[in-house]
């Protein structure tokens, strides 16, 4: 089953919005299986963030998630990666539609709430960097006939 890496990022923690983020990938239909708060370290978040060593910005990203609190999470379900970003929406907050996270929620490209995965190898990395295997659930929700 297709699983994606969700963090709400410290902004997203600081104003309050860990519910109002869970709970829209949980009326989707998406199944929650790794859920943990933590300030991420260093190392981990310049792993996270390697690919993005080389830009500008990349010494403010590392800062900005290691400032504060971060929620981790591991979601699971068809094309979650995929529809994880639409219902995220566009990296810059004002170019993001309403009805998405960061077009409701965020006018700051550097403080845009939440990461998700951008591909199924991305996920597959970023799952394993943040999460070890024995804090992930493998359940599957016994309203699911009603779903799919
Ligand atoms: P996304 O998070 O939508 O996948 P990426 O992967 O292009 O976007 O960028 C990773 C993170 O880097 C973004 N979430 C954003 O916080 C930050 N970022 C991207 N572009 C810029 C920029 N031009 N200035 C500042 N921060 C940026």
């Amino acid at each position: 089953m297709e699983r994606t890496f969700l963090a709400i990022k410290p902004d997203g923690v600081q104003r309050g919005l860990v519910g109002e983020i869970i709970r829209r990938f949980e009326t989707k239909g998406f199944t929650l299986v790794g859920l943990k708060l933590l300030i991420p370290s260093q190392e981990l978040a310049e792993k996270h963030y390697a690919v993005h060593k080389e830009r500008p910005f990349f010494k403010d990203l590392v800062s900005f998630i290691t400032s504060g609190p971060i929620v981790a999470m591991v979601w699971e379900g068809d094309g979650v990666v995929a529809s994880a970003r639409k219902l995220i929406g566009a990296t810059n907050p004002l170019n993001a539609e309403p009805g998405t996270i960061r077009g409701d929620f965020g006018i700051n490209i550097g403080r845009n709430i939440i990461h998700g995965s951008d591909a199924i190898e991305t996920a597959q990395n970023e799952i394993s960097l943040w999460f070890s295997d024995a804090e992930l659930a493998n359940w599957e929700p016994t309203i699911k006939p009603w779903l799919v």
